[in-house]
Protein backbone atom coordinates (compact mmCIF):
# COMPACT_ATOMS: atom_id res chain seq x y z
CA UNK A 1 0.00 0.00 0.00
CA UNK A 2 1.04 3.78 -0.57
CA UNK A 3 0.27 7.20 0.62
CA UNK A 4 0.07 9.90 -1.92
CA UNK A 5 0.32 13.26 -0.19
CA UNK A 6 -1.05 16.11 -2.81
CA UNK A 7 -0.49 19.95 -2.08
CA UNK A 8 -2.87 21.47 -4.57
CA UNK A 9 -4.74 24.62 -5.13
CA UNK A 10 -7.60 25.10 -3.31
CA UNK A 11 -9.81 26.27 -6.22
CA UNK A 12 -8.94 22.51 -7.57
CA UNK A 13 -9.62 20.47 -4.64
CA UNK A 14 -14.04 19.57 -5.00
CA UNK A 15 -13.04 18.57 -8.65
CA UNK A 16 -10.13 16.28 -7.58
CA UNK A 17 -12.33 14.87 -4.51
CA UNK A 18 -15.12 14.54 -6.93
CA UNK A 19 -13.11 12.45 -9.77
CA UNK A 20 -10.80 10.41 -6.86
CA UNK A 21 -14.41 9.33 -4.85
CA UNK A 22 -15.88 8.55 -8.18
CA UNK A 23 -13.17 6.73 -9.07
CA UNK A 24 -13.45 4.57 -6.02
CA UNK A 25 -10.27 5.83 -4.03
CA UNK A 26 -10.70 7.31 -0.09
CA UNK A 27 -9.08 10.80 0.41
CA UNK A 28 -8.89 12.95 4.08
CA UNK A 29 -8.38 16.38 2.99
CA UNK A 30 -6.16 18.85 4.98
CA UNK A 31 -6.14 22.26 5.33
CA UNK A 32 -2.18 23.43 4.47
CA UNK A 33 -0.43 26.82 4.36
CA UNK A 34 2.37 26.92 1.33
CA UNK A 35 5.40 28.10 3.29
CA UNK A 36 6.44 30.38 0.48
CA UNK A 37 3.62 31.85 -0.52
CA UNK A 38 2.02 31.81 3.08
CA UNK A 39 -1.49 31.91 1.65
CA UNK A 40 -3.66 28.95 2.34
CA UNK A 41 -3.47 25.44 -0.21
CA UNK A 42 -5.14 21.67 0.26
CA UNK A 43 -3.10 18.34 1.26
CA UNK A 44 -4.67 15.14 0.38
CA UNK A 45 -3.73 12.05 2.11
CA UNK A 46 -4.95 8.96 0.17
CA UNK A 47 -4.69 5.69 0.66
CA UNK A 48 -4.40 3.79 -2.56
CA UNK A 49 -3.19 -0.01 -3.27
CA UNK A 50 0.01 -0.32 -5.00
CA UNK A 51 -1.54 -1.39 -8.66
CA UNK A 52 -4.16 1.77 -8.59
CA UNK A 53 -1.13 4.77 -7.66
CA UNK A 54 -0.78 5.43 -11.38
CA UNK A 55 -4.45 5.84 -11.87
CA UNK A 56 -4.92 8.29 -9.22
CA UNK A 57 -1.72 10.32 -10.27
CA UNK A 58 -3.31 10.33 -13.57
CA UNK A 59 -6.81 12.03 -12.04
CA UNK A 60 -4.45 14.09 -10.03
CA UNK A 61 -2.32 15.14 -13.13
CA UNK A 62 -5.47 15.77 -15.11
CA UNK A 63 -7.48 17.81 -12.93
CA UNK A 64 -5.33 19.96 -11.20
CA UNK A 65 -4.12 23.28 -13.12
CA UNK A 66 -0.69 25.40 -12.61
CA UNK A 67 -1.74 29.18 -12.35
CA UNK A 68 0.41 32.19 -12.50
CA UNK A 69 0.23 34.15 -9.60
CA UNK A 70 1.68 37.79 -8.50
CA UNK A 71 3.65 38.07 -5.25
CA UNK A 72 5.07 40.83 -3.32
CA UNK A 73 8.00 39.06 -1.48
CA UNK A 74 8.63 40.19 1.94
CA UNK A 75 11.17 42.85 3.25
CA UNK A 76 14.90 40.78 3.39
CA UNK A 77 15.29 39.51 6.61
CA UNK A 78 18.45 41.89 8.39
CA UNK A 79 18.10 44.21 5.70
CA UNK A 80 17.81 47.81 6.01
CA UNK A 81 13.59 47.96 5.46
CA UNK A 82 13.74 51.72 4.69
CA UNK A 83 15.49 50.90 1.21
CA UNK A 84 13.52 48.05 0.37
CA UNK A 85 10.83 48.73 -2.60
CA UNK A 86 8.79 45.33 -2.95
CA UNK A 87 7.71 44.70 -6.60
CA UNK A 88 5.28 41.92 -7.59
CA UNK A 89 6.85 38.56 -8.81
CA UNK A 90 5.04 35.73 -10.96
CA UNK A 91 5.30 32.13 -9.82
CA UNK A 92 3.78 29.40 -11.43
CA UNK A 93 2.21 27.58 -8.60
CA UNK A 94 1.71 23.83 -9.83
CA UNK A 95 -0.37 21.48 -10.76
CA UNK A 96 0.05 19.66 -7.51
CA UNK A 97 3.27 18.46 -5.66
CA UNK A 98 2.58 15.13 -5.11
CA UNK A 99 4.44 12.55 -2.79
CA UNK A 100 3.88 9.00 -3.08
CA UNK A 101 5.02 7.12 0.34
CA UNK A 102 5.22 3.27 1.63
CA UNK A 103 2.76 2.72 3.88
CA UNK A 104 4.98 -0.16 6.68
CA UNK A 105 0.92 -1.14 7.64
CA UNK A 106 -2.46 -0.15 7.55
CA UNK A 107 -5.24 -1.10 9.96
CA UNK A 108 -8.93 0.26 10.44
CA UNK A 109 -10.63 -0.67 13.82
P1 LIG B 1 4.30 27.60 -1.50
O1 LIG B 1 5.45 27.19 -0.62
O2 LIG B 1 3.46 28.73 -1.03
O3 LIG B 1 4.90 27.90 -2.95
C1 LIG B 1 4.08 28.41 -3.98
C2 LIG B 1 4.88 28.60 -5.24
O4 LIG B 1 5.90 29.57 -5.04
C3 LIG B 1 5.61 27.32 -5.68
O5 LIG B 1 4.72 26.52 -6.46
C4 LIG B 1 6.76 27.89 -6.48
O6 LIG B 1 6.36 28.25 -7.80
C5 LIG B 1 7.08 29.17 -5.75
N1 LIG B 1 8.17 28.99 -4.78
C6 LIG B 1 8.16 28.22 -3.67
N2 LIG B 1 9.33 28.33 -3.00
C7 LIG B 1 10.09 29.21 -3.71
C8 LIG B 1 11.38 29.78 -3.51
N3 LIG B 1 12.15 29.45 -2.47
N4 LIG B 1 11.84 30.66 -4.47
C9 LIG B 1 11.07 31.00 -5.52
N5 LIG B 1 9.83 30.51 -5.75
C10 LIG B 1 9.34 29.63 -4.86
P2 LIG B 1 4.81 24.95 -6.35
O7 LIG B 1 6.22 24.50 -6.48
O8 LIG B 1 3.82 24.40 -7.31
O9 LIG B 1 4.37 24.56 -4.87
C11 LIG B 1 3.01 24.69 -4.42
C12 LIG B 1 2.90 24.34 -2.95
O10 LIG B 1 3.28 22.96 -2.79
C13 LIG B 1 3.86 25.11 -2.04
O11 LIG B 1 3.32 26.35 -1.70
C14 LIG B 1 4.00 24.18 -0.85
O12 LIG B 1 2.85 24.28 -0.01
C15 LIG B 1 3.95 22.80 -1.51
N6 LIG B 1 5.29 22.30 -1.78
C16 LIG B 1 6.03 22.48 -2.90
N7 LIG B 1 7.21 21.82 -2.82
C17 LIG B 1 7.22 21.22 -1.61
C18 LIG B 1 8.16 20.41 -0.92
N8 LIG B 1 9.37 20.04 -1.47
N9 LIG B 1 7.86 19.95 0.32
C19 LIG B 1 6.66 20.29 0.89
N10 LIG B 1 5.71 21.05 0.28
C20 LIG B 1 6.00 21.51 -0.94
Amino acid sequence: MKLIVAVIQDKDQARLLDALTEAGFRATKLASTGGFLREGNTTLLIGVEDDRVDHALQIIRRTCKAREQLVTPLSPMGGPADAYIPFPVEVIVGGATVFVLNVERFEKF
